[in-house]
């Protein structure tokens, strides 16, 4: 991950109690991915739910775009220290995708999130319930371009950006955690910006 400079405004002014500690605010909105981005087909596109949830299921594209669409607007935090202010984000809520799966077991703790190109990110299941989260496809009015996740991915807004995993294709529940590409890569294992929670020897975990 690299440090991106391009539309820095800083980390005075009237905005400031909206930065987290360590945070630069910038009005461009930086692509960061580890690796080649993967161009993805929405006509082979799936998005599965299963481990444990009542009804594992996989949607096509078709069947996504069918379900009601939630919108966020918020800010957004990425822990190489920029975040950006006010985007609106369109997609389907966790919640409705987990209905739609049939419910959680009770055994469902953790979520893992993987992605088309093998990424994966950790977030426990209190943190993607209660219109927290949500698979997205549209950001500031705009579908998703393949460089931020097109067509669609992971949207958990309050905790350090990396836990939103671009070109979502598998939502897994489980009982137990396991963490993910950056938090075996000493990332914080979940990561709150407002806690600073960057790497793994910050306090918190
Ligand atoms: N699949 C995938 N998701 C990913 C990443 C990645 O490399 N691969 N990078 C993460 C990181 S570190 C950040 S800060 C954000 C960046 O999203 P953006 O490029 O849309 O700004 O995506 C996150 N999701
Ligand atoms: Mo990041």
């Amino acid at each position: 991950m690299s440090i991106v400079n391009k539309g820095f405004i800083g980390k005075g002014g009237a905005d400031s109690k909206r930065l987290p500690p360590g945070q630069s605010q910038v009005t461009s909105w930086p692509v960061l991915t580890y690796g080649p981005t993967p161009h993805v087909d929405t006509k082979t596109w799936t998005l599965t739910i299963d481990g444990a949830v009542n009804t594992p299921i996989t949607l096509s594209w078709d069947e996504f775009n069918e379900l009601a669409m939630t919108r966020l607007t918020t800010d957004i935090h990425c822990v190489t220290r920029w975040s950006r202010f006010g985007m609106p984000w369109d997609g389907v809520s966790l919640d409705d995708l987990i209905g739609l799966a049939g419910g959680l077991t009770p055994d469902a703790k953790f979520l893992t999130a993987s992605t088309v190109e093998g990424y994966t990110t950790n977030i426990p299941v209190r943190d993607v319930v209660n219109n927290q989260a949500m698979v997205a496809t549209h950001a500031d009015d705009q579908p998703l371009t393949p460089e931020h996740g097109g067509p669609a991915r992971l949207f958990v807004p309050h905790l350090y950006f990396w836990k939103s995993a671009k070109w979502i294709q598998r939502l897994t529940f489980t009982p137990t955690d396991h963490p993910g590409f950056w938090e075996v890569n000493g990332y914080h294992n979940y990561g709150d910006p407002w806690k600073e929670e960057r790497y793994s020897d910050d306090a918190g975990w």
